[in-house]
Formats: C-alpha cells, sequence, structure tokens
C-alpha cells in the first residue's frame, strides 16, 4: 500500500544504492519509522550524492514494506568529506592516551581537518585509566596550550563522562572522528542506552585498531540531538588552502583576534614574513611551519610557478 504523500525524513545510513531513512515527529504516527529506499531515477538528480544527515524528501512510501523512494534533497549547510556526513553542528575528535597511543602529528591533522569546517570542534581523550593522573593533566595543559578544552576519560569514572553526555544532549549533530581502537563505538554505546554496536580489542601485535567500525550512523541521542560513529582512519597529507591555514590554529587566529596583532602584509603566512608580529613561541607552529612549506610547494605545482 503506497501513500501519495510526500514526507521530509533523515538520511541515517547508507549502503551501496540503499539509504535508511527516518522519519519523526510525523502528527499520523505510522509514519515515524525508518523506510528503505532509493534514489528516484530522474533528471534532476543526475551527479548529485546523497549522503548520511541529509534532509530528503521522500515519495511512493510503503507503510507495509517499509520502503520508500528518494525524490530530492533538502539543502544542506555543510558536507564533512571524510568521513562522508552532511549537516554536522560539532566535531569531537577522539584519541586514545594509550592503546593506540597518542600520536601528536595525527592529533595535529584531525584538528586541521575538524577546523576546515567552520563548526564547534572539541577533543576527547579516552582510556585515561591507561596513564597517571601526571600524565592525565600534563596533557590537559598541552592541549589547552593549543587552544582546546580537552575532555578526559576512562571507563571507570563517570564524572567527566556524565557531563559529556549533558553536553551532547545540547547539540545538534555531532560527529565522533578519530584514529581505529580508541573507543569511538565504546563511549557511543555508552552514551545510547540499549545500543550494543560492535567493538573490538586493539591488535596485541601492531597496538592499533581492527577497523570494527564499517559505516557511517547516525544516532539518535534524543529527538533533537544526533551523533555520528564513523570508521577509525589515520590522516594522511591535506589539502588545505595555505592562505586559510592560518585560521586553523587557534594559537594564531586568537592573537589575530582577540590581541590584534597586525602584521605587516594582509595575507601573511607567518613565515618568514617581513613585517611578521605574530608570537611564534607555541608547540604547534612546527607543525604549522610544515604544513604551509609541504603545502607551498604544492600550491607552486598547479599554478606552475
Ligand atoms: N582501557 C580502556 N579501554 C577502552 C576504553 N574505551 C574503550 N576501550 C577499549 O578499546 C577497544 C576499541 O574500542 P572501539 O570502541 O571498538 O574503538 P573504535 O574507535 O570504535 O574503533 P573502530 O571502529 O575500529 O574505528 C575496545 O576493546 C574497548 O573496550 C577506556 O576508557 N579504557
Ligand atoms: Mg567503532
Ligand atoms: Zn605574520
Amino acid at each position: 500500500m503506497r501513500v501519495d504523500k510526500k514526507l521530509k525524513g533523515l538520511v541515517i545510513k547508507k549502503f551501496n544504492e540503499f539509504y535508511l531513512v527516518e522519519i519523526k515527529e510525523h502528527q499520523n504516527s505510522e509514519f515515524n519509522t525508518k523506510f528503505l529506499c532509493k534514489i528516484r531515477k530522474s533528471v534532476n538528480f543526475r551527479n548529485q550524492l546523497v549522503f548520511v544527515g541529509d534532509k530528503v524528501i521522500l515519495h511512493q512510501i510503503d507503510l507495509k514494506s517499509k520502503r520508500a523512494t528518494i525524490e530530492s534533497l533538502v539543502k544542506r549547510t555543510n558536507l564533512l568529506e571524510r568521513p562522508s556526513v552532511a549537516n554536522i553542528s560539532n566535531i569531537y575528535v577522539i584519541c586514545s592516551v594509550e592503546e593506540p597511543k597518542l600520536n601528536l602529528s595525527q592529533v595535529n591533522k584531525f584538528l586541521i581537518s575538524a577546523e576546515q569546517m567552520g563548526v564547534e570542534v572539541s577533543l576527547l581523550l579516552t582510556k585515561c585509566d591507561l596513564i597517571t593522573e601526571q600524565k592525565r593533566l600534563f596533557l590537559i595543559d598541552k592541549f589547552h596550550k593549543w587552544g582546546y578544552q580537552a575532555i578526559t576519560l576512562n571507563l571507570n569514572t563517570p564524572e567527566n563522562f556524565i557531563n559529556l553526555l549533558t553536553e551532547l544532549k545540547k547539540k545538534k549533530c555531532s560527529i565522533f572522528m578519530g584514529p581505529s581502537g580508541v573507543g569511538k563505538t565504546t563511549l557511543l554505546n555508552r552514551i545510547i542506552p540499549g545500543l550494543d554496536n560492535t567493538t573490538a580489542p586493539v591488535s596485541r601485535k601492531i597496538k592499533r585498531g581492527k577497523n570494527t567500525t564499517r559505516n557511517v550512523e547516525l544516532f539518535s541521542l534524543s529527538s533533537k540531538s544526533y551523533i555520528v560513529d564513523t570508521p577509525g582512519f589515520n590522516m594522511q597529507t591535506l589539502e588545505i588552502d595555505i592562505l586559510e591555514l592560518p585560521n586553523l590554529y587557534p594559537e594564531i587566529y586568537k592573537q589575530v583576534v582577540h590581541q590584534g596583532i597586525n602584521c605587516k602584509f594582509r595575507n601573511c603566512l607567518h613565515i618568514n614574513d617581513e613585517g611578521c608580529n605574530l608570537n611564534k613561541n607555541f608547540e604547534r607552529y612546527t607543525f604549522y611551519k610544515e604544513m604551509i612549506e609541504s603545502s607551498k610547494s604544492h600550491y607552486c605545482l598547479i599554478r606552475g610557478d
């Protein structure tokens, strides 16, 4: 039985050419469920890709078989490219302090890649039961200097977890992003009661995660907030416009915005530029410089000069 109606839904999972789309808060409760959908083959849809987090208009809704057709895509506010997720409001970069070991260059790349989205970025450090209290405080201080209020977690203590949960409930759509094996799914299972997604211990031999989560999937925390679990991965080289890079480091943009530092040139890259007034005495400056230098050679290659 197909209903001749068009309704808005949210893409919560994608596999091959199928999409799982959830309809919520419709006055007729029969519609409030998940539908297995395919995209309508039409000229309008040519070249348009649909991602988890996208809002779509469903048509040809079959309440019995729970199938429907995606007829069109609602304009999205943003799109994260890796992993592909649309309409996110918050990015939580998650790294473990041990197993796998904290890799500062990776944390830097994840943070930079997240900052590119222009949404609020937070840092979660998991498995703090595996380090001393002294080391934990040392890391909090380190990341504070990087410009982040790191939230430290471990499976045995509920305190920071409860604060995080309260925070997540206030956000629209948060995404968990980080290397494999750091505990993203474990955390999600604690956050959403009854959820029992697969997690796996890190490999003993190579002390790395086993890429347990395979799909990007969106989970509902309340009627107004969602969390996206993603497969873990390591960041390779980032493609960034070098002129944008200074805006992705809080240590730099805070000097410009809050302290009003003024370099001679508006597009100062803060390397050896004449008249540069940036205070370069911060830990990530080396990472910043490396990134500018490697992007510069790439930039020159593209421009051919
Ligand atoms: N000691 C300790 N182990 C933890 C903690 N949180 C998670 N783990 C363990 O870390 C392992 C990996 O957890 P997962 O949740 O599967 O990691 P993931 O980030 O989802 O990994 P992928 O899906 O591969 O990206 C599991 O064995 C968890 O039990 C923690 O706070 N302390
Ligand atoms: Mg996982
Ligand atoms: Zn400068």
